[in-house]
């Protein structure tokens, strides 16, 4: 029997494949297309609409760095809002602080979180835990119409912008967000990679910058991602990205496989092309 193989194409002569030993779960949603499947190199994967999210083996190259450059600067971190995150991920690294009080995370498709919950509880660790708010329904809505108290950091956990993040990629969306801020108060996004999805991300950056008036991609890896170069960027109307809080990163890179100080203050040096590009 031929192997089976789950390749993601991202340009004609470009592609990114893992030889996959099972599929687990192969459904439909009103959004999407949810797949997970076992590989041999990264063990339990989840792609949407063809297109690799995360996986066991991996996950942390993601997670830690969409979560806590923004977690150890923020003045406050008491009420925290994520935005996606269906696996679970991203809400597993935030409740890792004990400063944080109230976590509210609304994923728009259900049969994601389900589905994560049932083939993921490795990445997906805090869906038990008592500050958890997690709320099924549409993100771009709920910051448009709530009326929830501010938060001091608020994470968008999605996915690429087609599909159902198209609209996560938007000036409005964006103004909501800031918004939506305690003072001091950090937005951050993941912003996909400069070299495959470059229009993506320069135009990301721009209008986050011309929203927030501080925008700051910053750089890491993420080996299912394709080229593997990927990047979140930090938004602050009066907070800085590199105030880190000495002993909250303490406390929390000692459970870290990726994060810590060094990498915190690395990650946001720009490449000469991107300095460029940016007008920096
Ligand atoms: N190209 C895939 C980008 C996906 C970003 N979100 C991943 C979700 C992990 N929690």
């Amino acid at each position: 029997m031929a192997d089976d193989w789950y390749v993601e194409k991202f340009e004609d002569n470009l592609s990114f494949g893992l030889k996959v030993t099972k599929r687990l779960f192969e459904g439909k949603s009103d959004f999407q297309k949810v797949e997970i499947f076992e590989t041999e190199r990264f063990g339990t994967t989840l792609a949407l609409d063809g297109l690799y999210q995360t996986s066991a083996g991996d996950e942390y190259f993601y997670h830690e760095m969409i979560a806590h450059p923004a977690m150890t600067t923020a003045p406050n971190i008491e009420r925290v809002l994520v935005i996606g995150g269906g696996d679970g991920g991203t809400v597993r690294e935030v409740l890792r602080y004990p400063q944080v009080k109230f976590c509210k995370m609304v994923e728009i498709d259900g049969l994601v979180i389900e589905q994560s919950k049932e083939h993921l509880p490795m990445i997906g660790t805090a869906w038990d835990d008592p500050r958890l708010d997690l709320v099924v329904g549409d993100g771009i809505a709920y910051v448009k119409e709530t009326k929830d108290e501010p938060y001091d950091v608020i994470i968008l956990d999605g996915s690429d912008p087609v599909g159902p993040a198209e609209g996560l990629f938007n000036e409005s969306f964006f103004e909501n967000c800031k918004r939506m801020l305690a003072k001091g108060g950090v937005f951050v996004m993941q912003s996909e990679n400069p070299l495959l999805f470059k229009d993506v991300f320069y135009e990301t950056v721009l209008l986050l910058e011309k929203v927030f008036g501080q925008a700051d991609p910053y750089f890491g890896y993420v080996p299912i991602y394709g080229a593997g170069y990927w990047t979140w960027t930090y938004c602050t109307v009066d907070g800085d990205h590199l105030a880190i809080k000495e002993d909250r990163a303490e406390q929390i890179e000692q459970s870290c496989k990726w994060y810590n100080r060094d990498i915190h203050r690395g990650c946001f040096a720009l490449p000469n092309e991107v300095k460029k590009r940016l007008g920096r």
